[in-house]
């Protein structure tokens, strides 16, 4: 048997730092994190922040190319959202003051309320915008497991590993790792599918996730995930 490839019935050997890991397409979830209008274009919670949101395209086409394969093989797709109630009662103030007061969480720019659940800035982009039937977790922090019902729908699919990209690379898809490997589940990053404001925060993410024999899990690309799978 070679790095990648079947391995045996069911079981796809996906070719990874900080060594292979053997998956089950059935019980593997593919979790895209926070790729909306508000991180990605301008004018958006991104940019507020100070953001060159242009650097976070580069995962775009990659993302693509995995949920293409994923969807081939029927493994379950769940996106995620950032944000807050239209009454911002689940907004901890400690977070909304942060940033240029007229620019904060909760105020009106050209996408809408910013990170405000319902506005256009607060959807998926169009280019990513999730299949009829593909769940969608809406999340008011950082991690998708905190204050939402996503262990729910992985217990009901009887998931053990989690594909996790998206954005910012440190913090939405790094907190979800971290949450997701402290309750047992096995995750894969694939770098090229996830980017941040900060190219060497990035970097620093997927070296933090892998060092130490895989502290917090495997980190592998598009690529080689897609070929994998077949
Ligand atoms: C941030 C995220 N960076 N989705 N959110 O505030 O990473």
């Amino acid at each position: 048997m070679g790095q990648t490839g079947q391995r045996e019935t069911g079981q796809v050997l996906i070719a990874a730092e900080p060594e292979p890991i053997a998956i089950d397409p059935a019980r593997t979830a593919v979790i895209v994190i926070d790729m909306q209008r508000d991180f990605l274009e301008p004018g958006g919670f991104g940019e507020t922040l100070g953001n060159d949101v242009s650097l976070l395209k580069r995962a775009i086409e990659p993302i693509k190319a995995l949920l293409t394969g994923a969807r081939a093989h029927g493994m379950l797709v769940i996106h995620t959202r950032e944000g807050h109630r239209p009454d911002m009662a689940d907004a901890p103030k400690a977070k909304v003051e942060r940033g240029e007061p007229s620019l904060r969480i909760g105020s009106p720019g050209p996408m809408g309320r910013i990170l405000i659940r319902g506005e256009a800035g607060h959807d998926i982009i169009p280019e990513l915008y999730p299949l009829t039937g593909e769940p969608v977790v809406d999340k008011p922090g950082k991690g998708a497991f905190y204050a939402t019902d996503l262990q729910t729908m992985l217990l009901n699919r009887g998931i053990d590993t989690l594909i996790v990209c998206g954005v910012t690379t440190e913090v939405c898809v790094h907190t979800t790792v971290r949450e997701a490997n402290d309750r047992g589940y096995r995750c894969i990053v694939p770098g090229d599918c996830c980017a941040s404001y900060f190219p060497e925060f990035h970097e620093m993410g997927l070296r933090m996730i892998k060092a130490q024999g895989g502290i917090f899990g495997w980190v592998s690309d598009s690529t080689r995930i897609v070929t994998a799978l077949g």
